[in-house]
This record gives C-alpha cells, structure tokens and sequence, in this order.
C-alpha cells in the first residue's frame, strides 16, 4: 500500500469517526451542577419577560370617545375628534401605576382606522382634528414618554383591521400602510412589550367610500411569520398577542382563567383550549385575559361606573392568581384623562394589592407580611446539587426569581412544611415555578394545622393542579370574599402529588 493511499484510508476513517465522536459529545454533555433539563415547551426570553408584567392597563380612547360607539364604520368626520381638554397619557400611566400594574397598552388605532398620532399613511388622523387638543397631541408619542419617566412597560393596540382605508383587503394595506404605521410607532419607543393583534378577519367598513365587506384570512393576509420577525426586528421584547402567536386570549372578557391553566397549547389557531391551556401542548402560549374595570364598553361611555376595589381584587385572583397576566381596561374621557372616580379606584385597589398581598405600590410602605419568610421551612427532597449547584429550600424565600428548590429527577412529588413558633393567620398562598425549564407541577394540595398535629386539607373544592409563572391561593377556597377572618396556624403543608418532570418551585409566599 503506497503512503498516498494509507493517507486516504486514514482521512476516511477519521471521517467516519467524526460524527461518532461528535454524539458521543451531545449525548453526554457535562453538567457539574446537575442543573435540572428543561421541561418542553419552553418560553422565549420576551415571553417571561411579558409575564414579569403580570398586571397592566389598556386604554381605550380615540374616535370612539366622541361618537360614542365601541366600533366606528370607518366614515367618521376628522372633527369629531375633538378632546375638551389636552390629552394627558402622563396622567393614564401614573394612575394605573397607583394600582399596582406595570405597565400598558395604549389604543392608538382602533377598527375605524383613526391614528392617534400624525401618520404618513392616511389623512384619518389626528392631523386633520376638529381642535388645538386634538391636533397637537401625539398620543403614541407621549405615552411612550410618560411610561419610560415612570418606569412603566408600554405597548400600542393598533388595530390590523382598517374600516377606513380604500386599502384594506388589497395586498398595498399590509406592506404600505400596516408595516408603516407599526414602524412609525416604533420611532416612538422600540422597547415595546406588547403588540396586540387581534382576530382581524375584517367586515364592512367605508374602505375609503367604497364599502362593502372585506375579509380575509388573517394568518396569510398579515404573512403573520414574516411579520412577528419584522417587528420583533424593530422591538425585540414586543411579544404579538393573539394571531402573533406569542400569547393567547383567555376566552372570556369578564376577567378570569380556568383555575387549571397551563400555558401551553397545541395549535397556533383559534382551536385552542383557552381557559385551561393544554398540558401536551407543543406551544408555549400562555394567556392573557383582557377585561373592563368599568361597567360597559371598551371606551368611555357617559353615564358607565367602575366596578368595586373588592371585585378588581377577585378579577386580579382570578387571572395574575391563576398563571395568566391581566390587562385591565381603564378609558380616558372626552378631556383625555382618566375620570377621578377611576382615578379613586385605582388608589384603592392600589391599597388592597400591596395590603393584602405586598404587591409593590410606589408610595406605599405597610405591605402584607410574608409570613414564609418567617417560618421554619422543611422538605422531604432536595435535588442534588452536584458541584456548585443549590436547589435547596432556602431558594423558594430568597427572593431571588433565577434560583429554585427542586428534587431530583425521577422524583415527581415532595412535601414542603412551614412551622411557626406561634400560630399566624393565614389567608393567601403565592408559588411560583421557574417557568424558564416549562411548566411542570400538575397536582397538589395544601394542608394547615392549629397545634402542629391534626391537620385539614384547605380548599378541598379548588382545583390544586396548575402553577406555572405564578399561582395565588385564596386559603378559604373563594375569590370574591377571599380576605375574611383568615385561618390561625401553627403549620402549613404543601404536598406536590404529581409533576411532569421533577418540580421546581423558585418563589413562596405566605400572606
Ligand atoms: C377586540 C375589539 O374588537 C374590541 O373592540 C376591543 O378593542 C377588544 C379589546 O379587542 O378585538
């Protein structure tokens, strides 16, 4: 054999061994801190981000706040828009910052096409406003402002369907007037966290004096893959709500989840199981649930009322409580500002969030005593740590959202005990599951004794499954008369009875 063809047949063996060599590699990958794998699906980072939010406003203002209607035909006179006084997004942010949110969705375009600031793309705008307000307010562009002084999130509503445009339903719309306009926004802030994109399926409309009806299929029509790419290009965090994707519409607008919510699902489609997610869901979409703080529409209404502190603190429960974020409607008026009396609500419901649960409300400094922050925490499994790595129970009260207790894998349930000295009343209960790995506890229950011996299951009638990016359990078992007389307790047990993977937990709290 000459030295040329031993160099040939070593160069093919050593080729053949490569990808060998290269899976032995990715079958046996080090992991020193035994860190847990990931439970699939997973979210993507903009998804936990959104998350983190948990609790924000919509506003609904535009057009409609003059005519009086929730959807405009798309023919209404420029004029009309005429704010009695300047508009004051400042003013929006602040007050739903005093309720506990942490940040908003601003309505900038809503079906009748009108832009609340001064576009390029149609005369239907602000530009051509009945006054002075109207004329020189930019509300995109103060919003933006107002949200980033106060350290608020912000996202704009602009609303796919157009009853204005001669354009819609042709194939110019999305490229020469929809792209446009969401890149204009975007001149405004790209920080983004938000885009809400809904249904969008079209009607009739004016269509620039044409009429009719035009509908069209809203994933082909937006080319809704390119289109989440091109935006998140623009707004890297922005996660597209709805026909976007990247979170889904709880099903109702009356501001709950299913008790059991997993925030995964199996379609990107309409198909989906709302309330409830779908626990072999291939998707990571978890859901958002869209309602009203005020009686009647999504706008302001003369005449409509505000609901109760105690009834936004049940929708509040109901939905940041049940492993979905709430976006609740707050409607400025007719001067462009919120009503004092939603004003006053907000403060209250501010209070009982931060009482109740020591939710933070800049200006406030009497939270809610943590109450697992001063028990005696045991566990009957702790996952190994390997080299450096800590799963222990100290995690879940360290306040810190990145570390977590977990057990070790193969170990799909565990029992975490809180002991306290002297007895303490109990009323809520906080988990939180590091939802970077996915979601992965599906059964529990929770338990509390008196004297440190009998014990009694609590809420045997609520569904204990789900906990996800957070879970809070009103202990009496009611979300409308959650607070009461609470339940004096020397210990409280939580008993993990099933998981999908090994549970992990990265946050408890105990009010
Ligand atoms: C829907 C709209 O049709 C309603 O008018 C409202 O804006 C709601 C929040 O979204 O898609």
């Amino acid at each position: 054999m000459t030295k040329n063809q031993l160099m040939r047949i070593r160069t093919l063996l050593f080729g053949l061994m490569m990808p060998m060599v290269g899976f032995a590699q990715t079958y046996d990958l080090p992991n020193p801190d035994n860190v847990p794998a990931p439970c699939h699906p997973v979210p993507h980072k903009r998804q936990i981000l959104w998350n983190e939010t948990e609790f924000y406003a919509f506003f609904h203002y535009g057009m409609n706040t003059f005519t009086g209607l929730e959807w405009g035909f798309g023919n209404e006179d420029e004029k009309t828009y005429a704010p009695l006084g300047k508009p004051d997004p400042e003013q929006w942010v602040t007050s739903v910052k005093a309720a506990g949110m942490r940040g908003g969705i601003a309505v900038v375009k809503h079906h009748d096409g009108f832009c609340l600031w001064p576009t390029a793309t149609t005369e239907h705008s602000i530009k051509n406003s009945g006054n002075e307000y109207g004329r020189t307010t930019n509300i995109p562009e103060l919003f933006a402002q107002a949200s980033t002084k106060h350290n608020m999130k912000y996202g704009f509503y602009i609303s796919p369907w157009d009853r204005n445009s001669a354009h819609y339903g042709k194939d110019t719309y999305v490229t020469e007037v929809f792209l446009k306009q969401c890149e204009e926004l975007a001149e405004y802030g790209s920080d983004q966290f938000e885009m809400w994109f809904d249904g969008a399926r079209g009607g009739d409309g004016y269509y620039g004096g044409e009429g009719g009806s035009r509908n069209i299929d809203a994933e082909i029509y937006y080319d809704v893959p390119n289109l989440r790419a091109r935006v998140h290009r623009i707004a890297p965090n922005c996660i597209m709500w709805g026909v976007g994707g990247e979170a889904r519409w709880i099903g109702n607008e009356s501001g709950y989840a299913g008790e059991s919510n997993w925030a995964m699902t199996d379609y990107l489609s309409e198909t989906v199981v709302r309330e409830e997610g779908d626990i072999n869901g291939w998707f990571w979409n978890p859901g958002e649930s869209d309602a009203k703080a005020t009686s009647g529409g999504w706008f302001w209404h003369q005449g409509e009322w505000i609901h109760s502190a105690e009834r936004l603190f049940q929708m509040y429960l109901e939905t940041v409580g049940r492993n979905a974020t709430l976006i609740l409607n707050c409607p400025p008026d007719q001067y462009g500002v919120l009503p004092e009396h939603t004003v006053n609500r907000l403060v209250e419901l501010g209070q009982m969030l931060h009482q109740r649960l020591a939710v933070p409300v800049e200006g406030l400094n009497a939270p809610a005593t943590d109450l697992a922050k001063t028990a005696t925490i045991t566990v009957d499994d702790t996952r190994d740590g390997g080299t450096n790595g800590n799963y222990g129970k100290d995690n879940l009260t360290d306040g810190n959202k990145e570390t977590y207790w977990g057990t070790n894998d193969g170990d799909l349930d565990a029992t975490i005990t809180l002991t306290w000295e002297t007895p303490q009343t109990i009323r809520y209960l906080v988990m939180q599951e590091p939802i970077k790995l996915g979601q992965r506890i599906k059964d529990f229950k929770i338990e509390y004794s008196e004297d440190g011996s009998t014990w009694t299951e609590l809420c045997p009638n609520m569904q204990t499954t789900t906990v996800g990016y957070k879970r809070i359990i009103p202990l009496n078992g009611s979300t409308s008369s959650s607070y009461g007389n609470g339940y004096s307790a020397k210990q409280l047990r939580i008993t993990i009875l099933d998981s999908r993977a090994c549970p992990l937990l990265s946050n408890l709290n105990v009010y």
